[in-house]
C-alpha cells in the first residue's frame, strides 16, 4: 500500500534520482492540502452513519425497484449488505484521501469486486450512483466544517466509479 510521498519516493529511488522541481512541486501540493485531508476525514467519522444511511435512502428513492421482490437489496439480509458496502466505500475512501493516493482502492477494495457484484448480480450502475451520492453529501459536510476547496474529495470516489465501471475486466 502506497501514499503520495512512498510512491513519489519510489519513483526517484528507482531512477536513481534527486527529487527535482516536479517532485518538489507535488509534494508541496500533497502537503499544503494536509490540513484540508485530514479535516475531510475528521468530518466522515463523526458522521459516516448518517452519510450511508442518507446516500441509502436517496438511492432506494431514485431506484425502488431495488428493493422490491427480484430486486438485488430486497430483503433485509441483503439490504443490510448494500449498506455494509457502503460503508465499506466511505470508509476506505477516507483512506485514500489521507493517503493522497488511490493505491489502498485498488488493493483493499476493487480487486476482485466486479466479478463477485457480476456472480451475484449486484448491479454496478446503482453502485456506483450511491458511491456519488456519498461523495456530493461528504463534499458538503466537509464544505460545512469550513474547508473552502474540496474539489480534492472527488478523486477516491470518482477512481472507484471509474474501475467499478469498466467493461474488460
Ligand atoms: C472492503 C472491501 C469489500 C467490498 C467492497 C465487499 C463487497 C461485497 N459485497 C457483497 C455482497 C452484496 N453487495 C450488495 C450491494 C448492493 N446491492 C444493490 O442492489 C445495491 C445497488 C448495492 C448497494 C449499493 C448486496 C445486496 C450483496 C449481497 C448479495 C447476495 O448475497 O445475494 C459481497 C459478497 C459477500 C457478502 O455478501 O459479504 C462482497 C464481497 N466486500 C469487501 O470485503
Amino acid at each position: 500500500m502506497r501514499d503520495a510521498i512512498t510512491s513519489l519516493i519510489g519513483t526517484y529511488d528507482v531512477a536513481g534520482r534527486y527529487f527535482d522541481r516536479t517532485a518538489l512541486e507535488r509534494l508541496k501540493s500533497y502537503f499544503d492540502t494536509g490540513t484540508a485531508r485530514v479535516q475531510a476525514a475528521a468530518t466522515v467519522n463523526s458522521n459516516a452513519a448518517s452519510i450511508v444511511k442518507q446516500a441509502g435512502s436517496q438511492l432506494f428513492a431514485e431506484q425502488p425497484e431495488l428493493i422490491r421482490p427480484g430486486g438485488n437489496a430486497y430483503t433485509t439480509r441483503r439490504y443490510a449488505a448494500c449498506l455494509r458496502d457502503m460503508d465499506y466505500y466511505l470508509r476506505y475512501a477516507t483512506y485514500a484521501l489521507v493517503a493522497g493516493n488511490m493505491d489502498v482502492l485498488d488493493e483493499r477494495v476493487l480487486q476482485g469486486l466486479r466479478e463477485t457484484y457480476n456472480s451475484l448480480g449486484v448491479p454496478i450502475g446503482p453502485t456506483v450512483r450511491g458511491i456519488q451520492m456519498m461523495k456530493d453529501l461528504v463534499k458538503a459536510q466537509v464544505a460545512a466544517a469550513g474547508v473552502e476547496n474540496t474539489a480534492f474529495i472527488d478523486e477516491p470516489f470518482d477512481h472507484m466509479t471509474r474501475e467499478l465501471s469498466e467493461r474488460d475486466i
